[in-house]
């Protein structure tokens, strides 16, 4: 058996699981790791300004490798891999790692730990005190936040622990996994075995049960209006042509959530956009007009896509639902179903279709899709004038879709300037946007973005941020400049956190607070400032040509729009359960706000 290091015992494995990259920053909690990804000609460690950074980037880089096309799962390469020091290095990965849960990505972090043999004692960054009730606090701080957490206690069990974890990432709703391995045993030497973990990788496409499959069938046939709606897990399961198939052989037109947008092109004939708070007011009309029976696929009904579950925004109680989901949990979480579904999106789609297939589809699909042609038709949506001074949020979204490539790739980040890309900017195929799901923490568009870009060189990678969340992370322009990755952000530069002085406006009767900046600054200098190409735009006539140099220039760039303080808000169809400064029921609040004609506001 070859003897090895803890840290070479962990190195090896990563490789024969594919991994080429490990993002991070070291300290003394993991040299030993470092020193053995040293000797690696597989893995790169990709060294980043912030911890947080590394685990965003992780996000960015994963997500457009997800490529579930065989039944048989592989542990490998699709898991993103960040490595941090002990103590506050660490501790700076909590936000990434809590990120990665709410975007369902797999993420495998390996932090340091104090030396194992003298826990407690108060050692240099030991997370722990002395009167804390328990020597392991990082890895309990973790335990909402993770999939599964290890300690290492026993070097000899790195490999099998590391090839779990990646397992574990990818199982069922992905997310992340953590493993803290002490510094001290790190450096230790065993003789040790590193198996191939790719052997013990299993099948998942968990399909569900043929007798609901049937039921299922038999009500889509017999709808009068079909409906599908598609979450981000039918995304991560790879559902994308099962749904298009399904969707055409129907006549049913498909909604997405906000995450989920693209997985049916959005210039589709049978695309009608995102449901929710954001929602486009297409895809409500149709599903609280017209829907009666919804097909529901990995679609979590959250807040945010169901307007805090309001009747009409868009569901409605004469919806019956067909939940498919990989988790027993979520089915009928917070709307009763018709038929559960319990299996995999794409495997339990290919049963739906195969079965409608044989009995000859749908009899009035082609009715179905006239109907939706004609709403959609119905359907202009006004922009704000071109030389308008300073810049719309919403006429800047539509430039940036009139010159971004179709198959690039969009990353938003969290605020106002985000909802102007949620209805009304559309997404043409799967994987070309990269959003931060529920947990919306701000900065994780800028980094995701550079994540992307390494994982899909070939591809145009933009992001849109705001001034605040931009500068929560704006070090890491820094990053894509050293590594070479040459993406695009877009700041929407209005000198505030508006998404929740908007808030102020609206709800606490103009009394700003704590959400204005006194100072503009300069993101086009600060880029440069940086090594990065740097572009400041203040007219909507020039953003197309600024674009097109920030593609070709062959750096990144930060292009810095000058906007508007109180933007347009865009003629999104739902609604969102403002903070006011009196708790009201929404209902009764809508109705108020309907009343004095207010515009809604975000948290
Ligand atoms: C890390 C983090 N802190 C606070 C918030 C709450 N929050 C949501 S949007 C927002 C404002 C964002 O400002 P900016 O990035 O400038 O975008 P804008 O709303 O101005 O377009 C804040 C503070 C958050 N989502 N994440
Ligand atoms: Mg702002």
């Amino acid at each position: 058996m070859p003897r090895m290091r803890g840290a070479e015992a962990l190195v090896k494995t990563l490789e024969k699981a594919g991994v080429k990259y490990i993002f991070g920053l070291p300290g003394h909690g993991n040299m030993n790791i470092l020193d053995a990804i040293y000797d690696s000609t597989q893995i790169k460690f990709m060294l980043v300004r912030h911890e947080q950074a590394a685990a965003h980037i992780a996000d960015g880089y994963e997500l457009p490798l997800r490529r579930f096309t065989s039944f048989i799962a592989r542990v490998s390469s699709e898991v993103g891999v960040c490595c941090t020091s002990v103590g506050p290095g660490a501790a700076n990965l909590i936000m990434g790692i809590a990120a990665a849960g709410s975007t369902s990505s797999p993420l495998l972090t390996i932090s340091g730990g104090i030396i194992a043999k003298w826990t407690g004692r108060g050692q240099l960054q030991e997370t722990s005190r002395a009167e804390t009730p328990t020597d392991q606090c990082y890895t309990q701080v973790l335990q909402p936040l993770v999939k599964k957490v290890w300690n290492i206690t026993e070097p000899t069990l790195i490999p099998d622990i590391t090839r779990r974890a990646l397992a574990i990432a990818q199982a069922d709703r992905p997310g992340p996994v953590a493993i803290e391995i002490p510094w001290s045993l790190q450096a230790e030497f065993h003789d040790i075995e590193i198996p191939d973990p790719n052997d013990y990788a299993y099948g998942r496409r968990v399909r569900a049960d043929a007798e609901s499959v049937k039921i299922a069938v038999d009500k889509l046939r017999n709808a009068q209006f079909p409906v599908i709606v598609a979450g981000n897990g039918a995304m991560i399961s790879g559902a994308e042509s099962e749904i298009i198939q399904l969707a055409e052989l129907l006549g049913a037109p498909v909604a997405t959530s906000f995450v989920a947008k693209g997985i049916i092109p959005e210039d589709h004939p049978l695309s009608i956009g995102m449901v929710g708070w954001l929602g486009h007011p297409v895809a409500h009309e149709i599903i609280r007009e017209h829907a009666d029976c919804v097909l529901v696929v990995r679609f979590r009904f959250s807040d945010e896509s169901t307007s805090w579950w309001t009747e009409g925004k868009p569901f409605v109680k004469e919806n019956k639902f067909i939940q498919i989901d990989i988790q027993q949990y979520e089915l009928a979480k917070v709307y009763p179903v018709e038929v559960g579904l319990l299996g995999d999106a794409k495997a339990t789609l290919q049963e739906i279709n195969t079965l409608i297939q044989s009995q000859g589809g749908r009899a009035d699909a082609d009715k179905t899709k006239s109907a939706v042609k004609t709403i959609k038709d119905n359907f202009h949506l006004e922009l704000p004038p071109m030389e308008q001074k300073p810049m719309e949020p919403l006429r800047i979204a539509n430039e940036l879709r009139n010159v971004l490539p179709r198959d690039s790739i969009l990353a938003v980040d969290t605020g106002m300037h985000a909802h102007y890309f949620a209805a009304f900017y559309p997404i043409y195929g799967p994987k070309l946007l990269q959003n931060p799901g529920g947990w919306t923490p701000m900065g994780w568009g800028p980094t995701a973005i550079i994540g992307a870009k390494l994982a899909r060189p070939d591809a145009d990678c933009v992001c849109v941020t705001g001034d605040g969340g931009f500068t929560m992370v704006c070090q890491e322009v820094l990053t894509a400049v050293e590594w070479n990755t040459p993406v695009v952000w877009i700041v929407f530069n209005d000198k505030a956190l508006n998404a929740i002085r908007h808030g102020q406006r609206g709800a606490y009767d103009g009394r700003i607070i704590g959400t204005e900046f006194t100072t503009r600054a300069d993101f086009a200098a600060m880029a440069r400032a940086f090594g990065a190409e740097g572009i400041t735009v203040e007219k909507h006539a020039d953003i197309k040509k600024a674009v097109k140099h920030a593609l070709n220039c062959g750096k990144p760039c930060v292009i810095d729009m000058i906007t508007v303080s109180d933007p347009i808000p865009p003629p999104t169809a739902g609604d969102w359960c403002e903070p006011v400064r009196a708790w009201v029921e929404p209902k009764k609040r809508r109705k108020g706000k309907e009343e004095k004609g207010k515009e809604k506001t975000e948290k």
